[in-house]
């Protein structure tokens, strides 16, 4: 509250100035501000984040998947592999998409092999000793065919960042890198039609369509763009920062091309928004982590990129008052709104902690209990600043919001998205991490956060020093899809943690009629959950589907079908 009165006009002024004409139209006193308010978030540049001794320790202590979940049994129907396939596998990609672990096993190719075999999180790790990188859909179609023909078990990888265990083998599972596979197709800037192939990088993408004549936005955007690939988009269904903005990919996504285990290619790369002819099969792998098939191809539908985007981090005292400003934005910025996020005062802690950054609101009555960062997105820089000026103003008047800062520009704007997209990889740094990504009506979302602290606190495993294995219960996420993320950050992985979060954390979303995964899928870390957010029926019919399309179960087994 301190901070209100001067903050107000400070906003104000900045919100005017917010342009690249800053400097050229600004008077004497609204430099002085922007100045001030530079200086105070330069001091909050990220830098790059450290190799902390407790992230260390949990990458030396990584144990395999098969060790610490022995009720998972290798599937002994899957052949073992042997130098015949692995000839058979040189003959058709040639020896460089090869990384060949059976024939010629030593230190340097488990090397080579261990980030396939690990998980982002370094939660999973499985035990492959192949990695085949095949370039073209027919090489895909080939390897494929002759998997399901030998029994070979496999699992499609695009940038290993997804966070449930699906991108990794438990056993012996061959890897399917789409990595080579990354050459944008076709551009169409009239309509905004992407075609590119299923590995390309998220990040790599919407910097070609930024850097078009006319410059377009590809429709998702998250923390890991500059690693995941579409293809892994499309099938953990990502939704990201900005679906508030541009939708589901399940909107976006016009056609894609997938291969089937039995080496079918399924050509739906169809680039029109419309086509209501018979089932839209394109769906059932839009999410499908790699169960069905592998995609190859997408083609997506970009806007074109907005001329003008602000944005603004606030301090807020309670969930309620999130709420409210969340309510407020949606009123008041309406379609010039394209992200609104949530943070707790603990995620925010911790980031600080890792990154060894100021926070930039700990100036104005800082440490806030939440913070929302909020973002528009226009075609005018001037309409938008004024709009989200307008915004501010009443939030901080009514009393909503205690705090607030305004990106003078995209520098400064990036340094606030620092603060929310950091979160996920400053947690990772202190140790093991439970993560549950879930879907609650946003009247109760936060409580869960406040349901899981008080049940670890009461089972006495959260606290300073190392005997606690539990360092903080923390939420954030993206408040305009009710989609909360949920992270119990550990010194390291325990299995009574694991027991006093599981079902609990799922039997309490269920009783909301939420889901248990709202964007990062199931993969291996909700397999045994399905049932808390699908009936028995539609399981059932996802099995018959998994049937038809992979009858003899090669890919990506042992996951959540
Ligand atoms: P991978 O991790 O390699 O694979 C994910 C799944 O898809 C696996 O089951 C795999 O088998 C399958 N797969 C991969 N490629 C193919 C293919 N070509 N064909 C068939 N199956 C395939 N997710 C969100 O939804 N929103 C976020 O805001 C978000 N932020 C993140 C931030 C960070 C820092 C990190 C580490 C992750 C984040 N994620 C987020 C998780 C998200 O799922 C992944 O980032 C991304 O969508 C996965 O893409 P990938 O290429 O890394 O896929
Ligand atoms: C995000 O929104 C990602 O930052 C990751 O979905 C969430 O770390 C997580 O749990
Ligand atoms: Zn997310």
């Amino acid at each position: 509250m301190a901070c209100r009165q001067p903050l107000t006009p400070v906003l104000r002024r900045l919100t005017r100035t917010a342009s690249s004409e800053i400097g050229r139209h600004s008077s004497k006193s609204q430099q002085a501000l922007l100045r001030t308010t530079i200086r105070c978030l330069s001091t909050s540049q990220p830098r790059p984040l450290r190799q902390t001794p407790s992230r260390r320790t949990a990458q030396a202590k990584d144990e395999f998947t098969s060790t610490k979940y022995p009720e998972i049994q290798r599937d002994e129907r899957f052949a073992r592999l042997t130098p015949e396939h692995v000839a058979h596998f040189r003959h058709l990609l040639g020896d460089n998409a090869v990384i060949d672990g059976v024939t010629s096993p030593s230190a340097a190719i488990d090397d080579d092999l261990a980030p396939f075999n690990s998980d982002w999180m370094r939660k999973y790790r499985g035990h492959t000793q192949l990695v085949l990188k095949p370039a073209t859909t027919t090489e895909v179609s080939q390897v494929l065919a002759y998997c399901n023909e030998h029994l070979l078990a496999v699992v499609p990888q695009g940038g290993n960042t997804g966070l449930v265990g699906g991108s990794v083998p438990v056993f012996d599972e061959i890897v399917l890198s789409l990595s080579r596979m990354n050459a944008i197709l076709s551009f169409d800037p009239v309509s905004g039609v992407l075609v590119a192939e299923a590995g390309v990088i998220l990040e790599a993408a919407d910097t070609y369509l930024a850097s078009a004549a006319s410059p377009h936005i590809f429709p998702l955007d998250l923390g890991a763009k500059g690693s995941c690939q579409l293809g892994g988009n499309l099938s953990t269904n990502a939704g990201g920062l900005r679906l508030l903005r541009y939708g589901s990919l399940h909107g976006t996504v016009l056609g894609l091309e997938a291969v089937l285990p039995s080496g079918l290619v399924v050509d739906d790369l169809c680039t029109l928004r419309k086509n209501n002819t018979g089932y839209d099969l394109k769906h059932l792998f839009i999410g499908a982590e790699g169960t069905l098939g592998a995609i190859t191809k997408v083609a997506i539908h970009c806007p074109r990129r907005p001329a003008a985007q602000n944005v603004a981090l606030l301090g807020l005292p309670s969930y309620e008052h999130c709420r409210r400003a969340f309510s407020e934005a949606k009123a008041q910025l309406s379609e010039i709104l394209s992200a609104f996020e949530l943070m707790d005062a603990g995620s925010q802690a911790l980031v600080t902690q890792v990154t060894g950054n100021t926070h930039p609101l700990a100036d104005g009555g800082g440490p806030h209990p939440f913070y929302c960062l909020v973002e528009t997105s226009g075609s005018n820089a001037e309409h938008d600043s004024e709009k989200l000026g307008a915004f501010l103003e009443s939030v901080l008047d009514s009393g909503i919001v205690a705090d607030g800062t305004l990106a003078a520009d995209e520098t400064q704007a990036r340094t606030l998205w620092a603060w929310r997209e950091g979160i996920t990889e400053a947690l990772g740094h202190l140790g093991g991490v439970y993560k549950y990504d879930v879907s609650i009506p946003l009247a109760d979302m936060y409580a869960l956060v406040e349901a899981t602290r008080a049940r670890v606190a009461e089972a006495g495993l959260i606290g300073e020093g190392d005997e606690f294995p539990v360092r903080a219960v923390v939420g954030y996420g993206h408040m305009g899809d009710a989609n909360l993320h949920l992270n119990v950050a550990t010194r390291r992985f325990d299995e009574r943690v694991e027991g006093v979060l599981e079902p609990f954390v799922y039997e309490w979303i269920q009783e909301r009629q939420g889901s248990i995964s709202a964007e990062h899928g199931l993969g291996l870390a909700k397999k045994k959950y399905i049932g808390y957010s699908r009936n028995e029926t539609m399981v059932g019919l996802m099995k018959q589907i998994k049937g038809l399309y992979d009858p003899n179960g090669i890919m990506n087994p042992y996951k959540y079908i």
